[in-house]
Parts: C-alpha cells; sequence; structure tokens
C-alpha cells in the first residue's frame, strides 16, 4: 500500500483567514479535547507528530481583486504544504484539522506533491471552486479547489507557488447544495463529477459512492485525498459551522462515505475542515458537531474494518 505502517501525522489549523467568521480557528481544539488522538490510538494508529500550526495575520493585507486576505491565505497554506509534504516524506498519513476550507489549498498541494497520481474526494455542501473573477464573496475558502487547478487565469500573484496538480477528471463531489452559478459553469466546462444531494436521494449513498469512485479512480490504483467540510453534514447533525445548507447528508451518509474509501485501502490524506464552535447556539450543538466530526475522521481511519 501506500504507507508502510499505520503512522499518522496529526496537523492542527487554528485558520480563520479565508472566510470572515472567527471561531473556525478554535475547531482544531475542540477536535483534540474530544479526545480524537486516543481514538485514533485506539485503531491501533501511531501518532508520529501532533503538531498546532501558529499563523499570525499580516499588518497589512489588501484585497487582491476580490479576494480577501490574500497574503495571510497563502503564506498559510503554503505552511501547510510543506508540513504536509514532510509528513508524507516520513512515511506518515497526514490528518489536518482546520480552521478554514481555504486550508486545503495547502493540503492538496502537499499531497499532491507526494502522489502526483492522486484522486480527490471532496465531500461539501459547497464546491469551493471559485476564480478570483467569479468569487460572489472575495472568501478564498470558497475558491480552494480552482487554486489546486490551475483555474485563476491570471493566478493573483500571491498564489504563484501553488502548481496545477489537480487534473479535472481525478476531482469528485459528494454532497453538493449550494452551487453557485459561476461555479455550476466550471463544473460542467470541466465535466467534473459532481454528486450533489439530489443523486444521494436518487441513487443511494452506496451507488454514489461507487459512481465517484469509478469516475475518479477506474483503475482502483490511485491514491485518494479525502477533503471533508463538516457543513456538507445536514446542519441537524453539524449546526456549528460557518455555512450550514439544509438539506445535508446524514451522520450515516457521510460515515458510509468515509467507510467506503477505508475500504479502498487508497487514502493517502484527510481534511476535516469548517468545525466552528463559536458559531453554535447552545453547548449540545457545538458537541454534536465536534462529535461528528470525530466520527468522520473515525470511519475514513478504519473504524469499521476492524
Ligand atoms: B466552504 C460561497 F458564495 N460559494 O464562494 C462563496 F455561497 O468552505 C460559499 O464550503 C463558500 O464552507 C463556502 O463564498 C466555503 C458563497
Ligand atoms: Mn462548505
Ligand atoms: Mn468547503
Ligand atoms: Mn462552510
Amino acid at each position: 500500500r501506500f504507507y508502510e505502517k499505520k503512522n499518522v501525522a496529526v496537523i492542527g489549523c487554528p485558520f480563520n483567514g479565508g472566510q470572515a467568521r472567527s471561531g473556525v480557528e478554535t475547531g482544531p481544539l475542540h477536535v483534540l479535547e474530544h479526545g480524537l488522538e486516543k481514538q485514533l490510538e485506539s485503531l491501533n494508529w501511531n501518532i508520529t507528530s501532533s503538531k498546532n500550526l501558529i499563523f499570525s495575520p499580516l499588518a497589512s493585507d489588501p484585497d487582491e481583486g476580490k479576494l480577501k486576505r490574500p497574503r495571510y491565505v497563502s503564506e498559510a497554506t503554503r505552511a501547510v504544504a510543506s508540513e504536509i509534504a514532510t509528513a508524507i516524506k516520513s512515511g506518515s498519513f497526514p490528518l489536518t484539522i482546520g480552521g478554514d476550507h481555504s486550508l486545503a489549498i495547502g493540503t492538496v498541494s502537499g499531497v499532491f506533491s507526494q502522489f502526483p497520481d492522486a484522486c480527490l474526494i471532496w465531500i461539501d455542501a459547497h464546491a469551493d471552486i471559485n476564480t478570483p473573477e467569479s468569487t460572489p464573496s472575495g472568501n478564498i475558502h470558497g475558491c480552494p479547489v480552482s487554486f489546486v487547478m490551475g483555474l485563476a487565469d491570471p493566478c493573483p500573484p500571491q498564489f504563484e507557488w501553488v502548481k496545477p496538480l489537480l487534473k479535472a477528471n481525478k476531482l469528485a463531489y459528494i454532497g453538493l447544495r449550494d452551487v453557485d452559478s459561476g461555479e455550476r459553469e466550471i463544473l460542467k466546462k470541466h465535466n467534473i463529477a459532481a454528486y450533489s444531494m439530489h443523486h444521494v436521494d436518487k441513487f443511494g449513498i452506496g451507488k454514489v459512492v461507487e459512481m465517484a469512485l469509478a469516475r475518479v479512480n477506474p483503475d482502483g490504483k490511485s491514491p485518494i485525498h479525502l477533503s471533508l467540510d463538516i457543513d456538507a453534514l445536514d446542519p441537524e447533525h453539524a449546526p456549528a459551522t460557518g455555512t450550514p445548507v439544509r438539506g445535508g447528508l446524514s451522520l450515516r451518509e457521510a460515515c458510509y462515505i468515509c467507510e467506503a474509501l477505508a475500504e479502498t485501502g487508497n487514502l493517502v490524506g484527510m481534511d476535516i475542515m469548517e468545525c466552528n464552535p463559536v458559531l453554535g447556539i447552545d453547548e449540545r450543538s457545538v458537541t454534536s458537531t465536534i462529535s461528528a466530526a470525530c466520527s468522520l475522521v473515525r470511519c475514513a481511519m478504519g473504524e469499521t474494518l476492524l
């Protein structure tokens, strides 16, 4: 397989610069305080490193066109990419805990630098494929996929270090239900495998995962990176997040996706993003969001295979 041992590098990323709501930077701490590392150890993973990266916003970071905080996001994601590449080189599975989803510029860059033929499974209510021109908000957490595909043309100067490592035929989405019109055009133009909640209802989650994998990994040999935005879940299960959208995945459907990916034996990295404990309306809604995030990680890391 892709790693010799069950070694995992846990990379906490308390970063919020890709969007406007504060609190998402406290996600990693909450997830770790929930006991995720002990849970992974009980699944026979060795935690080879456990880091909390430090990010500090810049004193001056003017907009680049519509993009907000471009320098801060660029620096942070560049550091994440290098952290991930290092983890993989040392033989550890990188598990990144966000923080907002702009971090995936770094996680995908890092993973694809080491596994150039990898595919990317993106579980999210949103497609996060806006370009610097199409973004309605200027928030870079809505843009990471376009950056790692090299769709930004011209590339904003701050992000020139990002290589276009992801090809359209190596990307599949599951859980979409809030896609901007510019994003729809991009998905269509590049014939990207995009399974929305409509498809989940129509075919069932088992079939959807099978179809998604058949599109991006037809021979079953490619390494797989999983980027999971907690807002893919229905807000009933994960209310404490910045951009909740009703009508999402049940906790079981999301767990099923993670289990099916674990079952392939090809997962080489995972992100769990966008938990914002500050946005929970009460203790219970925070706990349900964080415990859902931990469940999804455990499922992806083999809990239900034991
Ligand atoms: B998340 C949005 F316009 N598409 O670009 C945008 F609806 O990482 C939302 O998936 C992006 O949470 C959501 O700002 C980013 C908006
Ligand atoms: Mn989202
Ligand atoms: Mn997202
Ligand atoms: Mn969100």
